[in-house]
């Protein structure tokens, strides 16, 4: 088996050279799902997840822009087109300068198999830039975005490929964007999600992977009979998706710990509460400020600089900032401190020998393909709102979005149930490629 696993490895890096992070998650996938396929004769001879390690298409393009001094700047876009089996391409965009093709191409290949598990029509994509929002100003933002889309516009489409925001992408990106594209083609249509909710956006979409992950945590700690109440939560990141997963823990009764940002993380020790939730989200999206001015108006918190979060005790951890910000030796501090349940917000943020050190611990640990699908599926739930031309509640949207994590929960559960263990990354793995698989044997060698 392990020749089987090194062969295909090796033949695709033959084809991907100097690209590690989209190598780390197609190795990821090859080592749980080569072995369910040696099992599968519907597979044999198809090549199957080679031809799924192959985008279907890549776009890169020219995005010059002027800056406020008058200095015209230019940026390189992407979007990669990966896999339409079961659907149109469906993914974020990411601005941030680290932004390059592998990392691109690792966070498409994992949405192949994140928007499966969903249960909702959805091919998988990604793109963005290597544009670096911070200390921009609204009009740098607006003349770039402008920019991106003048080029990107011919790829997408309510059918054919629909963006959403990532990392350095919120809700006034996707809104310069999309005002873009509807100059563009004089349409109004449903092209990218995470609009606001009065020109087609969805409720809950800006909530919903944060939520989802805290979903998806408390499905696995209902296997154990355990809940969020009064348990100790250390949360990286403090963008979007860390906000609200800080939010709905504090909602289930759970003690937040720590928030943090590439600077460093800050640690309260009375806990963040919503009041200081609220400081968070209006320092960190209204004013753009760092995650290190919170101790000034909290003193009793302390901020930690250069440092991640994970040397801090606690029960329950949510990585939700960028990927392979947890390594080994930060898994072996989390469960020496009696850490038993990692829900991933961010989308690979677990090194691979740190999934090993959670596995030899029994962790409850969830990959980001399962525990974060929560964003891309209120994305699904938006772009059906937009052809319905409708809109459901917020109560319908969190009912939908709470289904649908107890449904991928349920996946993990049905591939990846060892003895005495849910392996849920293999189980993710496994039910995410069988339903892109039987799509795409379906339609011949595609
Ligand atoms: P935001 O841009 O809103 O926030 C990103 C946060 O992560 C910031 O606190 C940022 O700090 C921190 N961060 C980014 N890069 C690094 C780095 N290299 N080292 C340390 N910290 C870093 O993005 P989101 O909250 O939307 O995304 C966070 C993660 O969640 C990403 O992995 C993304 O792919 C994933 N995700 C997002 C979804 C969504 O719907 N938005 C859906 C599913 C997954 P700083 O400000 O210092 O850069
Ligand atoms: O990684 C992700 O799933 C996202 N950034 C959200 C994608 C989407 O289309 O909502």
């Amino acid at each position: 088996m392990k020749k089987i696993i090194e062969s295909f490895i090796t033949e695709v890096g033959q084809r991907n050279t100097h690209e590690p992070e989209f190598m780390q998650a197609v190795r990821e996938v090859a080592e749980n799902v080569i072995p369910y396929i040696v099992t599968q004769d519907i597979y044999h001879g198809k090549n199957i997840l080679m031809r799924m390690a192959e985008p279907e298409r890549v776009v890169m393009f020219r995005v010059p822009w002027i800056d406020d001094t008058g200095e015209i700047q230019v940026n390189r876009g992407y979007r990669i087109e990966m896999n339409s089996a079961i659907g149109p391409y469906k993914g974020g965009l990411r601005f941030h300068e680290s932004v390059n093709l592998s990392i691109l191409k690792f966070l498409a290949f994992e949405q192949v198999f994140k928007n499966a598990l969903t249960t909702l029509p959805m091919g998988g994509g990604k793109g963005g830039a290597d544009f670096n929002p911070k200390g921009k100003s609204d009009g740098e933002v607006m003349r770039f975005c402008q920019s991106f889309m003048t080029e990107l516009f011919r790829h997408i489409g309510p059918n054919r490929d629909i963006p959403a925001g990532d990392i350095g992408v919120g809700g006034r990106e996707i809104g310069y964007m999309f005002g873009q594209y509807k100059r563009l083609k004089n349409e109004f249509t449903g092209v990218l999600t995470g609009k606001g909710i009065s020109w087609g956006g969805s409720l809950i979409r800006p909530e919903a992977t944060g939520y989802g992950a805290v979903y998806f945590a408390e499905n696995m700690l209902q296997t154990r009979g355990d809940s969020f109440k009064n348990k100790e939560v250390v949360i990286s990141g403090s963008g979007n998706v860390a906000q609200y997963a800080a939010e709905k823990c504090i909602q289930l009764g759970a003690k937040v710990l720590t928030l943090s940002d590439s600077s460093g993380y800050i640690y309260d020790p009375e806990g963040i509460d919503a009041e200081k939730l609220a400081f968070v989200m209006d320092l960190k999206n209204r004013t753009r400020g760092r995650i290190s001015a919170y101790v000034n108006a909290y003193p009793k918190a302390s901020f930690h600089k250069g440092k991640r979060p994970w040397e801090v005790p606690c029960a329950i951890a949510l990585p939700c900032a960028t990927q392979n910000e947890l390594d080994e030796s930060d898994a072996k501090t989390l469960t020496s401190n009696g850490c038993f349940c990692v829900s991933e917000g961010a989308n690979m943020p677990s090194t691979p020998k740190a999934i090993k050190v959670f596995h030899a611990h029994k962790v409850l640990y969830a990959p980001g393909k399962a525990s974060n699908a929560g964003g891309v599926a209120v994305s699904g739930l938006e772009m059906a709102q937009n052809s319905l031309r409708y809109n459901w509640t917020r109560e319908e949207v969190d009912t939908r979005l709470q289904a649908i994590m107890k449904d991928i929960h349920e996946s993990c559960i049905k591939y990846g149930t060892e003895k005495g263990h849910i392996n849920y990354e293999k189980g993710a793995n496994i039910a995410g490629f069988v339903k892109v698989a039987d799509a795409m044997l379906a339609q011949g060698v595609v």
